[in-house]
């Protein structure tokens, strides 16, 4: 056997180090977990709703316990800073507290009908399979994990190989707080091996795929052989519009979290910021100097906003951008090697085709557009295959809601580039995927709806 095809190397992206080597799953692992997903359902579909929200609750209190190491492994693997992953590791506690207030409350309706009355009940798929991928590794795997658990499914996820250090330590913890054998496992291996069989085996009732709009495609089709149940959060390309009537110092301090946040690595990152024209050499000028002063460097520092990429083969990616149709207005300053830094970058484009403006850059890289008028924006926005995010700047509330409504994006914020929360509904249009994470609405897509009718004579 070779040794290195059968093992998972995990690198530090701030030093390039090895942090460690673990085995990597393959397909008979896959059929193995799915195995012992299937039997624990049995039993665990069973399990009261009251003791359901009890494991998680404790869950959600462990992760609270633990979240400093949690954010430390979570910062040294994917090298986003500390206070970052600090944030993330409280959310994923809150979303294991939130969920476990719902398996009590997974009620139906009472329809009545000529003849007797219908009962709906939310009843539990079966095996979920979660394939998550390497930007945001615990906040997203608890995202699947938590509801599909509180109603009443097992899972098995399938965490990026570039990052699978945290979704392992979540396998521990639930553990320790009680939740049965076999109810939620981790296997770190391939998408090609691992993820592929999931998204076909017959026994897998569900897949929670959060990743590339590529890859989303490709499981689309394959689980459509068994007729599986698909949620997919893809990729964006979102607009960051700024209207003249905006407070412009605050939509220029906030763009740069909004776009470097996790050094570009996020598929909310609002990369294309569309600025009214009359307004652009104030934004520009303000936005500039901020992401000069941006503070680039060491993930463990507290003071750090942003840290390097995930892999050198993922900033030849980005750094390619960077071609004849942009050109650059303003740049910070990032650390000499080791580790695969990138300077955060804003440029405009030279043609409107410009890949910096059409495609998914996921890396730190602005791209600053004029427009004239709400109509304009609003058509430069929605001028993508991708529907995630965006936000909206104006003092105008009237306008805000308007733009909101025309624009074709499943989670978008106005006066503030931040717009997920563990209470409400995340996900996209269009290429951007199907099926909402977080909220009430989450559990709608980890059941499936049952309509018993009664007749009363
Ligand atoms: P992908 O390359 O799509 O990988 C995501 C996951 O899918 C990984 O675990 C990967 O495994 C697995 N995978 C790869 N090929 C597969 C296959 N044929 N069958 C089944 N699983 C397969 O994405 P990424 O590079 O990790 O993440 C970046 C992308 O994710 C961006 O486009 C970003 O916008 C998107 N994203 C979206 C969201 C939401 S919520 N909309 C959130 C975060 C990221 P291995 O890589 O381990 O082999």
């Amino acid at each position: 056997m070779d040794p290195v095809a059968d093992s998972i190397e995990v690198i530090d992206p701030s030093t390039e180090q090895v942090i460690t080597r673990l085995p990597a799953a393959g397909v008979e692992h896959a059929d193995r977990a799915v195995a012992r997903a299937k039997a624990a359902f049995a039993t665990w579909r069973n399990v009261t709703a009251g003791d359901r929200a009890t494991i998680l609750r404790r869950v959600g209190v462990a992760v609270e316990e633990q979240a400093v190491s949690l954010a430390q492994l979570e910062s040294r693997n994917v090298g986003k800073p500390i206070s970052d992953a600090l944030g993330e590791v409280g959310m994923v506690a809150a979303t294991f507290a939130y969920y476990a207030g719902s398996p009590e409350r997974l009620t139906g309706k009472t329809i009545p009908v000529p003849g007797g009355v219908n009962v709906t009940f939310k009843e539990p798929m079966g095996v979920v399979g979660l394939i998550t991928p390497w930007n945001f590794p615990l906040a997203i795997a608890s995202w699947g994990v938590a509801p599909a658990l509180a109603a009443g499914n097992t899972v098995v996820l399938k965490p990026a190989q570039l990052t699978p250090l945290t979704a392992i330590e979540l396998e521990r913890i639930a553990l320790e707080a009680g939740l049965p054998e076999g109810v939620f496992q981790v296997l770190a291996g391939p998408g090609s091996l691992v993820g592929e069989r999931l998204v076909e085996h017959p026994d897998v009732a569900k897949i929670g795929f959060t990743g590339s709009t590529e890859v989303g495609k490709r499981i689309s089709i394959r689980a459509s052989e068994t007729i599986k149940r698909v949620t997919l959060e893809l990729g964006g390309k979102s607009a960051n519009i700024v209207f003249a009537d905006a407070d412009l110092e605050q939509a220029a301090a906030a763009a740069p979290g909004a776009v470097f946040g996790n050094a570009g690595q996020d598929c909310c990152a609002r990369s294309r910021i569309l600025v009214e024209r009359s307004a652009m050499d104030d934004f520009l000028g303000l936005f500039s100097a901020n992401v000069a002063a941006m503070k680039v460097g060491d993930p463990m520092d507290k003071a750090t906003e942003m840290g390097p990429l995930i892999t050198a083969e993922h900033r030849s990616k980005v750094a390619s951008f960077m071609d004849d149709d942009t050109t650059v207005v303003a740049r910070g300053t990032a650390p000499d090697g080791p580790g695969f830094w990138f300077a955060p970058t804003v440029v405009t484009p030279n043609s409107p085709g410009a890949r910096a403006v059409t495609e998914e850059i996921f890396g730190p890289i602005a791209c600053v557009l004029p427009f004239d008028g709400e109509e304009e924006a609003i058509s430069i926005a929605n001028d993508t295959v991708y529907g995630l995010s965006g936000s909206i700047w104006t003092e105008n509330g009237a306008r805000a809601l308007r733009v909101a409504r025309a624009l074709e994006a499943g989670t978008l914020s106005v006066n503030s580039n931040w717009s997920v929360r563990v209470a409400t509904p995340y996900g996209g249009f269009k290429q951007s995927g199907i099926g909402r994470a977080l909220g009430p609405d989450a559990l709608d897509y980890y059941t499936e709806l049952k309509n018993v009718y009664i007749a009363t004579g």
